[in-house]
């Protein structure tokens, strides 16, 4: 392949480096397999094919000819609704199985059951506690961890009439959420309902369908995400900002590194504290290595960075290309965002691939069951398992890309605020007199569609130079390490009025706030500043961003993001364009009923522009210059 068609894949030198690498040995990646894929199929790129009984499948001649219904009679607006419902419903309940999970580990940790973990955040439990109104006086930190355990478990079912986070969004968005009739009541049951109604033969109207879609979208952003990340931070500890080094380039010629890649915290922490071990240590220097290298990549890289000192080796696009560099002993999962084709790479090499979740099984992976009940033994019987892999290497085959970065990560909702010296005004003054003209969460994956990071780094360069502060997680905040944005120096790519308060509170003029549960940190502090200035969310001169998306876990981020009131630009298209009306009620008719609404854009120059109009424009009918 040339250089020029390399070029296209990715504006990452590492990358580029890798591909490189992968292409003298025949090995392939997505890229390859996205090529493969061209043309894709129609149908499915517009939302027009359905599965969903067995007198199909049935797709919709896009054009108006036949066929214009399915078998049952549905029409293009039904079937593209119903798709797209299922995709929010298969996001949300991704996010809210992660969600679930670290509630259980706190449950256990709290009843004995998970000796390894501890109560990390005291202060923020018994903040918790104080919110969801649960009695602190003279109970142990065990006992009332374990009620806002059980508190919480209860969200996922429907023993309770709402969501106990919506009290933190401002009263106007609540009431805009109880006049459609989408306030969320349980996640689990939302998510059920979403699979009930788009069954053959049950909801039918596009317009009902989205709105449920809504509705099951924010369970994930004020209910699954947002527990998964209140108690990560109990657990594990809430993060402040702390200094960090991404791209391939963190992994080392002389240790054993072993990667750890998925999204949940509770198997990630375990094994950065059992590479810490004494005699696991001293066994890998018996083996001729000097240390254990743990780095993290994709979200479980986030978690880990966000609160250890622990090096991210990529983004999502980087995940075969770390096992290409032939210097990886390990590559320990769980779950979402593993491609299943690491176990065919891994092959090439000595590297071991290590599922450890029972929900994520990859054939040709070696298992080791992940329990919290023996959390720390089995880290160290895999972190054993690595640095016994360590002679097996081969030198010869072994190439590191230099490339890395440091990076400044950690800003928490707490960790804003104590840069702010406590209280939001420093923020509020600097949005109301335009230093800061607005804040744009910018998140998301990598997606072969798109020259890898290219999407990322062109929006927020261009953002931060019109005074937008950037706050961001997923694999976008991992591209804006890589480049180095994350530093209190990239103020200096910055406009004027945003780079003077980046000095005055020494931050960077992107703030990398965690993993794609952590969106929900970004809901906080929108809801924060819309109450402090008594407005819906709707009102603030805020927006999101998803340049590069893949996953449907990113399809129920949007809806809720603009379920919340604020204003969307997707990089890559959704399969909805086979709806007219549905592209319609998401593109426009969204902004009468939640006051928000999506636009795709590819070109992150011009979906710049329209953020920057967006902004603008809320701007002024708040009166501000
Ligand atoms: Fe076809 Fe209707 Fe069945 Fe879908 S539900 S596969 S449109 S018959
Ligand atoms: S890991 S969902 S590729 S952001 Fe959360 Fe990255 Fe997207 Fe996965």
């Amino acid at each position: 392949m040339d250089q020029e068609k390399r070029n296209q894949k990715s504006i990452d030198p590492a990358s580029l480096e890798m591909l490189s690498r992968a292409e003298e040995a025949g090995l392939e990646t997505a890229w390859e397999r996205y090529d493969k894929q061209e043309p894709q199929c129609g149908f499915g790129l517009l939302g027009l094919c359905c599965r969903n009984c067995n007198m199909g499948p049935c797709r919709i001649d896009p054009f108006g000819g036949e066929p214009a219904k399915g078998v049952c009679g549905a029409d293009a607006d039904t079937i593209v609704a119903r798709n797209l419902l299922r995709a929010i419903a298969a996001g949300a309940a991704a996010h809210s199985d992660h969600g679930r999970d670290v509630v259980e580990t706190l449950l256990h940790a709290s009843t004995g059951q998970a000796p390894d973990y501890q109560i990390k955040d005291r202060d923020k439990l018994m903040a918790l506690a104080t919110e969801l109104n649960i009695e602190t006086a003279e109970r142990s930190d065990q006992e009332i961890a374990a009620e806002v355990a059980s508190t919480a478990l209860d969200e996922f079912g429907t023993r309770k009439g709402t969501l106990a986070f919506l009290n933190r969004a401002p009263a106007p968005r609540r009431e805009v959420w109880s006049k459609f009739g989408i306030v969320p009541r349980g996640i689990d049951r939302e998510i059920v309902e979403t699979m009930h109604r788009t069954h053959m033969g049950v909801d039918t109207d596009y317009v009902n369908l989205i709105l449920h879609g809504l509705r099951t979208a924010l369970s994930d952003g004020w209910g699954g995400s947002m527990w998964a990340t209140e108690l990560s931070d109990v657990l594990f500890g809430t993060p402040q900002p702390i200094e960090g080094v991404s791209n391939l380039g963190v992994l080392k010629e002389d240790e054993v590194n072993i990667i750890v890649h998925g999204h949940e915290p509770t198997l990630s922490e375990m094994i950065v504290e059992a590479a810490r071990d004494p005699e696991l240590l001293e066994l890998a220097r018996s083996k001729g290595a000097k240390r254990i290298n743990i780095c993290g990549m994709c979200c479980t890289g986030n978690e880990l960075l966000m609160r250890h000192e622990v090096p991210v080796a990529g983004n999502f696009l980087q995940q075969e290309l770390a096992i290409i560099t032939g210097a990886v002993e390990a590559m320990v999962v769980d779950v979402q965002c593993i491609m299943p084709s690491l176990t065919g790479l891994a092959g090439c090499y000595h590297t071991e691939i290590i599922s450890t979740s029972p929900k994520a099984r990859f054939p040709g992976a070696r298992h080791i069951p992940f329990e919290e009940q023996n959390a720390l033994k089995i880290a160290k019987e895999i972190v054993k398992l690595a640095v016994e892999n360590y002679p097996r290497r081969n030198p010869d085959r072994v190439f590191i890309p230099e490339e890395k970065m440091e990076f400044l990560a950690g800003f928490s909702v707490e960790a804003i605020l104590s840069a702010l010296g406590g209280s939001l005004d420093p923020l509020l003054n600097a949005i109301k007199d335009g230093s800061i003209q607005g804040i744009v969460g910018l998140v998301g994956c990598n997606n072969p569609k798109i020259t890898q990071d290219y999407g990322h780094i062109t929006l927020t360069e261009e953002l931060i130079k019109q005074d937008i502060l950037v706050v961001e997680t997923g694999c976008a905040a991992i591209a804006s390490a890589k480049r180095g944005l994350l530093l209190p120096e990239a103020a200096q790519k910055a406009g004027p009025g945003l780079r003077a308060v980046c000095e005055a509170l020494k931050i960077p003029p992107v703030l990398h706030m965690g993993s794609c549960v952590d969106i929900s940190r970004i809901l906080v502090v929108a809801a924060a500043v819309a109450n402090a200035l008594e407005v819906d969310i709707s009102d603030l001169p805020l927006a999101g961003a998803a340049p590069e998306w893949m996953s449907e876990k990113a399809v129920s981020i949007g809806a809720y993001v603009i379920g919340s009131g604020i204003y969307t630009v997707l990089g890559t298209v959704p399969p909805v364009l086979g709806s007219k009306k549905v592209a319609s009620l998401l593109t426009e008719g969204a902004n009468e009923v939640v006051g928000a609404a999506f636009a795709v854009e590819s070109d992150p120059q011009k979906a710049a522009g329209l953020i920057v109009e967006q902004i603008n424009y809320k701007r002024s009918r708040l009166g501000l210059p």
